[in-house]
């Protein structure tokens, strides 16, 4: 795997830039998307300099899904989410703009899904 120390969530966790914060501990921080696909959207990353799934320690990405469930039970109680997305892309192929691992918590509602 090779990280690129510049990209954005790199900077966010170095406090380079700015995000709005909704959690943080040691191994993991959650903070508001900038491009929100749903009211609430959030992401959830670890500190860990990881591209993709595969670069993460099991210790580490169990750390994450521990924030991950943080993160939507406060989407549940906070925001009244009925549902909720967790959506992770892995590659340029896959669609990943952000080469630092990430999980989208997207509220959701029926109404809002395409139906298949
Ligand atoms: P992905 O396509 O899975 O790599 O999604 C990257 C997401 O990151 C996208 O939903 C927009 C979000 N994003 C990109 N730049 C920033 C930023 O500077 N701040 C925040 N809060 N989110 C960002």
């Amino acid at each position: 795997m090779s990280y690129d120390t510049n990209n954005i969530f790199a900077k966010i966790l170095r406090g380079e830039i700015p995000c709005f914060k909704i959690y943080e501990d040691d191994d993991t921080l959650a903070f508001m998307d900038i491009m929100p696909q749903a009211h609430g959207h959030a992401l959830v990353i670890p500190k860990h300099p990881a591209v993709t799934l595969l670069d993460l320690p099991a210790d580490k990405a169990a750390k994450t899904l521990q924030t991950v469930q943080k993160v939507m039970a406060a989407q549940k109680s906070e925001l009244g989410a009925k549902g909720i997305v967790v959506m992770q892309l892995n590659g340029e192929e896959a669609g990943q703009t952000v080469p630092h691992l990430h999980f989208h918590l997207i509220p959701a509602h029926l109404s809002q899904l395409k139906r298949h």
